[in-house]
C-alpha cells in the first residue's frame, strides 16, 4: 500500500500556538481531568470454547467462538468473544477490536465492511471482538447494567464509559494469552470514533499493547482540543456526559483552559507505537486536529513510532483503512 499524501488545503496547518509541551508525565491529569480512574481487578476466571470452524473465508481462517468470565468485585461479567486465527504456522500476533454491533453481525451486518477478516488473517493476524456493550452499555442512563456496576463506588468521581470500554480492551487481551494460535506478545488495539477514544486510553494503560490504533477517533481521542473544527468538549459531553468524568463538563467553552491536550495523550504510549488514520470528509472528527496531533506527539516517538494517514470519504472504518495499518504494525 503506498502512502497517500496530505491534502493540498492541509499543508499550511498551523500548530495551536499554545499547545501544552511534551515531556510532563500527564496521565494523572488525563486520569483526573478526562476518563476517569480505572479500578484495579477484574479477573478472567473462565474461558469456554463454544464453537470452532475450520477454514472458513475460502481457507484463510480458523474461526473461534469463547465465552469469557471476568470475576469483578461484586460479581462477574460475561463476554462473547469472536475470534479469526489465520490458518496454519505459527502463533500469529493479533488485532483486539471492539465492536458496535452484537459479533455475529460483524460476519455479514450492515457494518461488516469495517470487518475485512479474510484480508488480516492473510496478511498473518489474529482479530479478537467483542460487542463493546456487553462491557458497559452506551447510555447516559444505563448506570446498573455494565462493568461499572460491578464495582464498589468509590469517594471520588467515577470511571466513565471510555476507560470501561479500554478496561474491555485489557481483558480481552486476558483472553488472547489463552487461546492458541495467538501470540499475544505482539497485541494491537485498535478502534473507531468512540471505542478509538477507547483504545488510545487502552494503548496509555496497558503496555501490554505493542501498537495502538485510532481510526476517526476525534474529540477527546486523537485530535486536539485546541485545534478548533469539529466536535468540542460542549457538544460531546452534552450528548454523552457517561463517557467521561462528571467534572469533565466544566471545561465546555473553555478548551484553553484543560492543562493537557490530546498530543500529549499520544505521546503518553510512547515508546510503544501509534498510528492514527483520519478521513478528510469527517469534520466532526476534525481531522486535520488529528494530523496536527500526530505532528505535535511526533518527538515523543522513534523514526517509525508513529504513523499517520488520511483517505478521501467519510467518518468509516474500510478496508483502506485496515491495508494502511497492516502496513505500519507489519514496519
Ligand atoms: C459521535 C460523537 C463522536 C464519535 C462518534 C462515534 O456522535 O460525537 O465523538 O465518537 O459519535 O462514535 O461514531
Amino acid at each position: 500500500m503506498t502512502e497517500r499524501p496530505l491534502p493540498d488545503a492541509w499543508q499550511n496547518a498551523e500548530l495551536p500556538g499554545d499547545l501544552p509541551p511534551l515531556g510532563a508525565d500527564v496521565i494523572g491529569t488525563f486520569t483526573d481531568t478526562i476518563y476517569g480512574h480505572t479500578p484495579p481487578g477484574g479477573q478472567l476466571t473462565d474461558l469456554v470454547l463454544q464453537s470452532r470452524e475450520d477454514g472458513v473465508l475460502d481457507g484463510a481462517a480458523d474461526r473461534l467462538r469463547h465465552r469469557a468470565v471476568i470475576a469483578c468485585p461484586l460479581g462477574n461479567l460475561e463476554l462473547d468473544l469472536l475470534t479469526h486465527l489465520p490458518t496454519g504456522g505459527a502463533p500469529a500476533p493479533v488485532f483486539v477490536v471492539l465492536s458496535f454491533t452484537g459479533i455475529e453481525e460483524t460476519l455479514e451486518g450492515e457494518q461488516a465492511r469495517r470487518w475485512p477478516y479474510a484480508a488480516i488473517a492473510r496478511a498473518g493476524y489474529a482479530v479478537l471482538t467483542v460487542d463493546y456493550r456487553q462491557i458497559e452499555p452506551d447510555d447516559p442512563a444505563a448506570t446498573a447494567a455494565g462493568v461499572r456496576a460491578l464495582f464498589p463506588t468509590t469517594d471520588g468521581e467515577p470511571w466513565g464509559a471510555v476507560a470501561a470500554w479500554a478496561w474491555g480492551l485489557s481483558r480481552c487481551l486476558d483472553a488472547a494469552g489463552h487461546i492458541e494460535g495467538i501470540d499475544p506478545v505482539t497485541a494491537i488495539a485498535v478502534g473507531h470514533s468512540r471505542l478509538g477514544k477507547a483504545a488510545l486510553w487502552a494503548g496509555v494503560q496497558d503496555e501490554r499493547f505493542a501498537v495502538t490504533v485510532s481510526n476517526d477517533s476525534g474529540c477527546c481521542g486523537a485530535s486536539l482540543f485546541r485545534h478548533p473544527g469539529g466536535e468540542d468538549i460542549a457538544a460531546i459531553t452534552s450528548r454523552f456526559p457517561h463517557w467521561f468524568v462528571p467534572s469533565f463538563t466544566a471545561y465546555a467553552g473553555r478548551e484553553d483552559k484543560l492543562a493537557v491536550d490530546q498530543h500529549q495523550l499520544l505521546a503518553s504510549i510512547a515508546p510503544r507505537r501509534v498510528y492514527v488514520c483520519s478521513a478528510e470528509d469527517d469534520a466532526w472528527a476534525d481531522p486535520v486536529g488529528e494530523y496536527l496531533a500526530v505532528v505535535a506527539a511526533r518527538p515523543a516517538f522513534g523514526a517509525d513510532g508513529i504513523g499517520y494517514h488520511v483517505r478521501p470519504g467519510g467518518h468509516d472504518l474500510i478496508e483502506e483503512d485496515w491495508l494502511q495499518i497492516l502496513d505500519f504494525v507489519r514496519r
